[in-house]
């Protein structure tokens, strides 16, 4: 009896270990961590989930950094390094995106997002709670000849290029990205879909790399905000609505890799 209440307890252990993806890097104000994203790997893989419920197989986990959750939390990135989108073709497209438009949608509780650009550097924040299931915040829309500042909600999807002004520009002014006070996950990743322009999916056919820097400051001194239980509530709130419609979403779409390799897309 003993014997197998240990084992149950590892193996419980083990489960949630995997469910927070490949690789959790601790990361403290004024520190700075480095990261390889994949052109395989899926901002919308986490905890566990499919990133790629669009189709054209298996993603890859979306990057994991932890952090204390705290008022003031600036992330700052520098990414270099090139990915494709659909095998077979040279790795041409850099970290503020390739030459066309996308509007790729959300999966597994976080937003979708427009712009134009394809294949970027995404972010997004989360708390310690899967927000599979939770009603995702509104899309947000790029320009990578304007990008700004921003505060973005939780869950919600966001452009991160290459971390500097401009396109293409590494000696454009650094982008800062302000976390949610509550928020204690940064994951990155690339975001892709089929003609990049429904549901997220096709990432295993992409190849490359980008090699990021990822750098949090802390511009409110040391905040150690609580995280807000109302804020839970609010994200097991309409939590039937949102499934029903990805499987909807699952039950439409899917392609198939054939016709997407033929298409030459995505
Ligand atoms: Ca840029
Ligand atoms: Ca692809």
């Amino acid at each position: 009896m003993m014997r197998k209440t240990m084992f149950l307890a590892a193996a419980a252990a083990a489960m949630l270990a995997a469910a927070d993806g490949a690789r959790a890097d601790t990361i403290a104000a004024g520190d700075t961590a480095a990261a390889t994203v994949f052109g395989t790997t899926s901002i919308y893989q986490i905890f566990g989930h499919n990133g790629a419920p669009g189709g054209g197989g298996a993603a890859t986990d979306a990057i994991l950094f932890e952090f204390a959750a705290a008022s003031g939390n600036v992330f700052t990135f520098d990414a270099t390094g090139l990915v494709d989108c659909c095998g077979g073709v040279n790795l041409n497209i850099p970290p503020d995106g390739g030459n066309s438009g996308m509007n790729v949608g959300g999966a597994n509780g976080l937003s979708s997002l427009s712009g134009n650009a394809n294949i970027p550097l995404v972010g997004v924040f989360t708390t310690d709670a899967d927000p599979f299931g939770g009603v995702a915040p509104a899309a947000l829309s790029f320009d990578v000849a304007n990008p700004s500042s921003l505060s973005p909600l939780l869950h919600q999807v966001f452009y991160i290029g290459d971390g500097h002004a401009g396109e293409d520009d590494p000696l454009g002014a650094q982008l800062t990205f302000t976390a949610p006070t509550n928020a204690t996950r940064l994951y990155i990743g690339v975001i892709d879909a089929f003609s990049f322009s429904s549901t997220t999916g096709y990432y295993a056919d992409n190849d490359g790399s980008f090699a990021v820097s990822v750098s949090l400051a802390n511009d409110a001194g040391n905040g150690g905000a609580v995280p807000e239980p109302a804020a839970w509530a609010l994200m097991i709130l309409g939590f039937g609505a949102a499934g029903a419609s990805l499987r909807a979403q699952r039950r439409r779409q899917d392609p198939g890799e054939g016709v997407h390799a033929a298409a030459g897309l995505s």
